[in-house]
């Protein structure tokens, strides 16, 4: 059986021609044009971004290597016992764009078991930080404090040839994957558990383990797989994933690549919703008092967000035009879930979704309505047991990495280049508009 490695290997070579051609004989072929609008709004829409890991449609959400996430989540091989595949089969679809064996599954398994030991430092690191301080400020910090152990910037400075980048890149990711399960669940037990880390399990799978470092049972294990898998990837444009793919063009290894993408992923408007959607309900169940909200009260504490000129978080999309079916996977998972299906938190997520598009339609702002991952993810989580709500991102951020560090592979394997869109100034732009 081929290794995962010389898979990967197969396929860039494989792949390498196409892109070369793309460039060489095509790379006058104009797909988009840039207006004004888009060069002062965020580059919304801009087509100048390639991919092959994920790819987002407007009205049918996200495919992962070409499978929506019904197909990902049916055709992985799943950890016995459990109704969720193995993220590290993710991965490696992810990375091939193959459906694993169950060999080829193990394979990973056992990869990611021998680079898991995370260095003392790291937790020293943590450590010495205010308890009060961010968990996602933790994370990222201690991603980039991993830095020293990178592969790739050590056989950078040795001097390695450009068609092998991508080897030591591997190196790097894989080792980080190994490594942010256990980080992620030692900053919630040394912030909010008293100080109790605990310790991996060295037979468990990635979502397994991750499930027993955090001290939670079944079926939490299924959650943090398909948490994780939901969260991976949305093409390259989001800030996370570009932030990543951004830092390593300047071929920055993926330890500050991912540190960078993690500091993105931690804004109110891009992973931080999660936290915010949990905050928002959470206050507004508070300010009722233990009453049970109304389609009628909750209508006004929408409409009251927006005329306070907030955001409804878990609301909208940059790209997105309909029901994010990474939602819509979440509270399938609740309905079927007994206990969660009742609980008043999810009662109330599912009655913000019935009055929220209708509240945003009028309000006439925001061009997708629908909700979006975040509205939903925090239930799931608070059933569990995590009501740390501002914990929320660091999850995203374990499951994130999947994808961006994916991509980073591939972005060193088919050698892009280093990021740099070109600015005009606000002069420019009024005499292209005529009106200077
Ligand atoms: N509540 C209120 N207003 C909203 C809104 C929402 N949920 N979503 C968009 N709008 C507003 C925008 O703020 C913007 O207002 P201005 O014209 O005053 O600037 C207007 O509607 C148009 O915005 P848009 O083109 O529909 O959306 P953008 O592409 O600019 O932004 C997003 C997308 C996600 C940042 C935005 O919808 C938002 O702020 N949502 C709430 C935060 C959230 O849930 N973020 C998580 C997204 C998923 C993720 O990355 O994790």
């Amino acid at each position: 059986m081929a290794t995962l490695k010389e898979t990967l290997l197969k396929k860039i070579q494989e792949h390498r021609p196409r892109t070369t051609r793309l460039v060489k004989e095509f790379g006058d072929v104009k797909i988009g044009e840039v207006t004004i609008a888009q060069a002062i709004g965020g580059a919304r829409g801009v087509k100048c971004l390639v991919t092959d890991i994920s790819y987002l449609d407007p009205m049918e959400g996200i495919r992962f290597r070409g499978m929506t996430i019904p197909e990902t989540f049916e055709a992985l091989p799943k950890v016995p016992g459990s109704e969720y595949p193995y993220v590290e089969g993710f991965w490696y679809l992810l990375l091939t764009g193959d459906v694993p064996t169950d060999a080829q599954v193990q394979e990973v398994v056992e990869d990611w078991k021998a680079r898991a030991q995370v260095p003392e430092y790291v937790f020293d690191v943590l450590r010495t930080m205010p308890r009060d301080t961010h968990p996602m400020t933790m994370f990222s910090a201690a991603i980039l404090a991993m830095q020293r152990e990178s592969v790739f910037a050590k056989k950078y400075a040795e001097g390695i040839s450009k068609m092998d980048y991508w080897d030591p890149m591997y190196e790097d990711c894989s080792t980080l994957m190994a490594r942010l399960p256990q980080i992620a669940a030692y900053i919630y037990r040394m912030k909010y558990k008293g100080d109790t880390p605990i310790a991996p399990d060295p037979d468990l799978d990635m979502g397994g383990n991750f499930a027993h470092m955090m001290g939670i049972d079944k079926p939490y294990d299924d959650v943090a797989r398909m948490y994780f898998i939901l969260h991976s990837d949305h093409e390259s444009g989001n800030v996370s994933a570009h932030t990543t793919h951004l830092v390593a063009s300047a071929l920055s290894d993926a330890y500050y690549s991912l540190s960078a993408g993690i500091n993105g992923l931690a804004g109110p408007l891009h992973g931080l919703a999660n936290q915010e959607v949990l905050r928002w309900t959470q206050d507004f169940m508070k300010k009722l008092g233990g009453e049970v909200p109304t389609k009628e009260g909750l209508e006004k504490a929408l409409w009251d967000t927006l005329n306070s000129g907030q955001v409804i978080p878990g609301y909208g999309h940059a790209v997105l035009r309909k029901t994010d079916p990474r939602y819509t996977a979440q509270r399938e998972f609740c309905l079927k879930t007994p206990g969660l299906k009742d609980y008043p938190l999810f009662q109330l997520v599912s009655m913000i979704f019935e009055v929220a598009p209708d509240v945003l339609q009028q309000h006439g702002k925001a061009k997708n309505p629908w909700p979006n991952v975040d509205a939903q993810s925090g239930v799931i989580q608070w059933y569990y047991g995590v009501t740390e709500y501002d914990f929320y991102t660091v999850l995203f951020g374990v499951g994130r990495a999947l994808g961006v560090l994916a991509n980073i592979t591939w972005d060193r394997a088919l050698g892009y280049a280093i990021e740099r869109p070109k600015s005009v100034t606000t002069d420019m732009l009024e005499e292209a508009a005529g009106i200077k």
